[in-house]
C-alpha cells in the first residue's frame, strides 16, 4: 500500500462498501454515499441531494456544527484591581463518543464534550485564567499558541486524570491561533480531538461582519494512521446538508484553522468569489487576495469576503480527496429581501 493512489483507493473503498463495518461499530449500513469517480454530475438545486454526500443526518443534540459556526466563549467576565480585563474559563478533558457522519461514531478525547472545544475569545490585552481539569483517562494539557510564560506552555506539565491545573497569561499577540494538548504521543492526542480555537481581537476589534470559525480536521476511523473522514467542524458533509446562509454582499470573516493530523497539508478554496487573506490574523494588512488557501498543521489564516451574486456556492478542500470523503461544504448567498 505504498503507491498513494492505491492507498486513496483503499481509503474510499473503505468507505463505500462499509466504513461501519471497517471500524468495527457493527451497526447496519454505511452512512456514507459516494458515488464512483465521474459521477458527482451537475451541481443540483438542493445541495442536499448532491451525488457527494452522505445518506441521512448525524444527531445534533450534543453538538451542532451549524450552531459551532458562531458559538464564541467570551469567558466569566471580571476586572482585576488594577482595571485590567480577566476571563475565566472552565474547561474539562472528558472521553465521549462523537458522531462524524450519520451512524460514524468516533471514541474521541474531548475539551468540555465536544470537537473542536470551545472557541475562546478576547482581546489583547486581557488576562485569561484556564482552569483545566482531567476527566479523561488519559493525561492531557491545553497549550495555547501565543506569547506566554513557560509553565503556562501546556507542554511539560502533563494532568493526570482526576488532576487539574490553571493557566494564566495575557492575550498575546492578536490574531488567530489555537490550542491543542500536547501530551505524547502529540499525534494521537491531537487526533482524538483534543483542540480548538482561539481568537485574540486587536484592541478596537475588526469591522462587524458575519463571523464564522472553521477548524479543518480529520478522523482515523479505523485506527490506521490515515483520515477516512474529512471535515470542516467534525461532521462530513454537515454544511452540504445544511448551507451556511449568508447575505449578499454582506461582509464574511471566516477564521479557518487547519488542525489536520496525519496530512501534510489541508486547503480552503472558495466557488464564485475571492477573499482577502490575513494569515494568521496578527496584521490587519491583508496578505493575498486570492481563492484557495493551502495551511499546514496548526497554520491559520482569517478570510474575508463578500458574494456578488446570490446562488448556492460551494466552498471544500482543493485536495479532491479530502473533499469527496467529507470536507465540502455550500453557502446559500440571499438577496437582502429573498
Ligand atoms: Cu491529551
Amino acid at each position: 500500500m505504498s503507491d498513494p493512489a492505491q492507498r486513496a483507493w483503499s481509503r474510499r473503498d473503505v468507505i463505500r462498501t462499509g466504513v461501519v463495518g471497517a471500524i468495527g461499530l457493527g451497526a447496519a449500513g454505511s452512512a456514507l454515499g459516494f458515488p464512483a469517480l465521474g459521477q458527482a454530475g451537475p451541481i443540483p438545486a438542493s445541495p442536499g441531494h448532491h451525488g457527494m454526500s452522505t445518506v441521512g443526518d448525524v444527531t445534533t443534540s450534543n453538538f451542532d456544527p451549524s450552531g459551532f459556526l458562531k458559538d464564541f466563549d467570551t469567558g466569566r467576565v471580571s476586572r482585576l484591581p488594577g482595571g485590567q480585563l480577566l476571563r475565566e474559563y472552565e474547561i474539562t478533558a472528558l472521553d465521549r463518543d462523537i458522531e462524524v457522519a450519520p451512524g460514524v461514531f468516533f471514541p474521541a478525547w474531548t475539551y468540555n464534550g465536544q470537537v473542536p472545544g470551545p472557541t475562546i475569545r478576547c482581546t489583547e490585552g486581557d488576562r485569561l485564567r484556564i482552569r483545566f481539569r482531567n476527566e479523561g483517562s488519559h493525561p492531557h494539557t491545553m497549550h495555547f499558541h501565543g506569547i506566554h510564560a513557560a509553565p503556562m506552555d501546556g507542554a511539560f506539565e502533563f494532568v493526570q486524570p482526576g488532576q487539574e491545573y490553571t493557566y494564566e497569561f495575557d492575550a498575546e499577540p492578536f490574531g488567530l491561533h489555537l490550542y491543542h494538548c500536547h501530551t505524547v504521543p502529540l499525534k494521537r492526542h491531537i487526533h482524538k480531538g483534543l483542540y480548538g480555537v482561539f481568537i485574540v481581537d486587536p484592541p478596537g476589534g475588526r469591522p462587524p461582519a458575519n463571523e464564522l470559525v472553521m477548524m479543518m480536521n480529520g478522523f482515523d476511523t479505523n485506527f490506521d494512521g490515515e483520515n477516512e473522514i474529512y471535515a470542516v467542524n467534525t461532521v462530513a458533509f454537515h454544511y452540504q446538508r445544511h448551507p451556511i446562509p449568508i447575505r449578499l454582499h454582506e461582509l464574511v470573516r471566516a477564521y479557518v484553522v487547519n488542525i489536520t493530523e496525519f496530512d501534510l497539508i489541508n486547503s480552503f478554496h472558495l466557488h464564485g468569489n475571492f477573499f482577502r487573506s490575513y494569515r494568521t490574523g496578527t496584521d490587519l494588512e491583508r496578505s493575498e487576495w486570492t481563492d484557495t488557501v493551502s495551511l499546514g498543521q496548526g497554520e491559520r489564516s482569517i478570510l474575508e469576503f463578500r458574494y456578488k451574486y446570490p446562488g448556492l456556492f460551494m466552498f471544500h478542500a482543493h485536495q479532491s480527496e479530502f473533499a469527496e470523503l467529507g470536507w465540502s461544504g455550500v453557502f446559500n448567498v440571499r438577496a437582502p429581501n429573498a
